[in-house]
């Protein structure tokens, strides 16, 4: 099951709006059991994994167990369901870690396998798959993806300068390793704030990655995102989307979908014109949406932790010292947050320090 959870994490951020699963059959043999097929969810979300283990098995299938990271599915989808094609293959046990939140699928899939005689096993390793599967989860159960907010915090807690002028925090490894968590996204989430202070890339700079980059996307009620943000300029090189509020000028979005830019509009707008959060997430989440990283800036986090938005928080803090006072990496409602999450153990690379934290179960 482990070897299934680690295909499966290969392919996150890239196979919304499905799971990225990972499935593995196993032989039997007079010399004790063999690996016959290894799949996970492919690019798009399509085929399944159980249908690429299947095929890299043949006819080994036949007498196998197979270990699936989720339930198989039951449902008649743009191909026909994974358990029909696990009976049909002959596998003569199937072990899964965990049920498909999926009410088309919801216990069917595992009820089907058991009436056609095959071994069924649930459970096994299942705290780590609901964490695997945790934005496919909220957006069946909470129609949002998930949310990690990652922010870099300077060794005096800081966020920025007061006025908001480029800040580096963190150095190479750490910087690589955010770079990871973004392939893993299926979509990057900023406010405003970030855009105009970081004029950040968003992108994925890893090597042979580049690939990966999700989805870059804008809280920017009222679209006064600078044409000449990186983020616009190369529009047509990453997807970017920007979420706005029904008041948001017209002309403005004329101007943002030219430069090849995709604007969304939520209603209704929160107090002022403002964006309501919670709508907000559930629109990405109506769009295909599981996962989303959050990469501040600090406004944004805290009304995102203030409407109990975050799953999980990734705090990296960086080897500098801002010295004068800034603007506060970590807000009361985020804080707020923090003090009823788990800690997880903590990180280093190089210099810098990642703490991890996770909503408790
Ligand atoms: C599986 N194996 O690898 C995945 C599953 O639109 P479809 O037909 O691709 O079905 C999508 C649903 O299938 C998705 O919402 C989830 O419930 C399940 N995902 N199931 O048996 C897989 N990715
Ligand atoms: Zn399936």
């Amino acid at each position: 099951m482990r070897q299934a959870l680690a295909l499966g994490h290969r392919h996150l951020g890239r196979t919304w709006p499905n799971p990225s699963v990972g499935a593995v059959l196993v032989r039997p043999t007079a010399n004790g059991p063999v690996v016959v097929g290894r799949g996970a969810t492919q690019p798009g979300g399509r085929p399944h994994a159980e249908v690429v283990a299947r095929a890299q098995a043949g006819a080994a299938a036949r007498g196998a167990t197979l270990y699936v990271t989720l339930e198989p599915c039951s449902h008649v989808g743009r191909t026909g369901p994974c358990a029909d094609a696990m009976i049909e293959a002959g596998v003569a046990r199937v072990v899964s870690a965990i049920e498909d939140p999926n009410p088309l699928v919801a216990g069917h899939g595992h009820a089907r396998l058991a009436a056609a005689g095959v071994d069924v096993v649930v459970g096994v390793e299942a705290a780590a798959a609901r964490q695997a599967h945790l934005g496919h989860f909220t957006r069946v159960r909470e129609g949002r993806p998930a949310v990690t907010l990652k922010l870099a915090r300077t060794l005096d807690g800081f966020a920025a300068r007061v006025g908001g002028s480029r800040l580096m925090i963190t150095e190479g490894a750490a910087n690589a390793r955010v770079h990871l968590m973004r392939a893993h996204a299926d979509g990057i989430l900023v406010g405003l704030g970030t855009v105009l202070a970081d004029d950040p890339a968003l992108n994925v700079r890893l090597p042979g990655m580049a690939e990966s980059s999700p989805i870059r996307i804008v809280f920017d009620s009222q679209l006064n995102i600078p044409l000449a943000a990186r983020l616009v300029a190369t529009a047509r090189d990453v997807p970017t989307w920007v979420v706005a509020a029904e008041s948001a000028p017209a002309a403005r979005e004329a101007m943002l979908v030219a430069a090849g830019v995709e604007v969304l509009r939520v209603a209704p707008a929160g107090a002022a014109g403002r964006l309501d959060p919670a709508a907000a997430l559930r629109l990405l989440a109506t769009r295909g949406l599981t996962r989303l990283l959050c990469e501040g800036g600090p406004a944004l986090a805290d009304a995102l932790a203030e409407d109990d938005l975050i799953d999980e928080v990734v705090i990296v803090t960086g080897g500098v010292r801002l010295e004068v006072a800034g603007l506060a990496a970590v807000g009361p409602s985020l804080a707020r947050a923090l003090a009823g999450m788990r800690a997880l153990p903590p990180l280093r690379a190089g210099p810098d320090r990642f703490a991890f934290y996770e909503r408790q179960p």
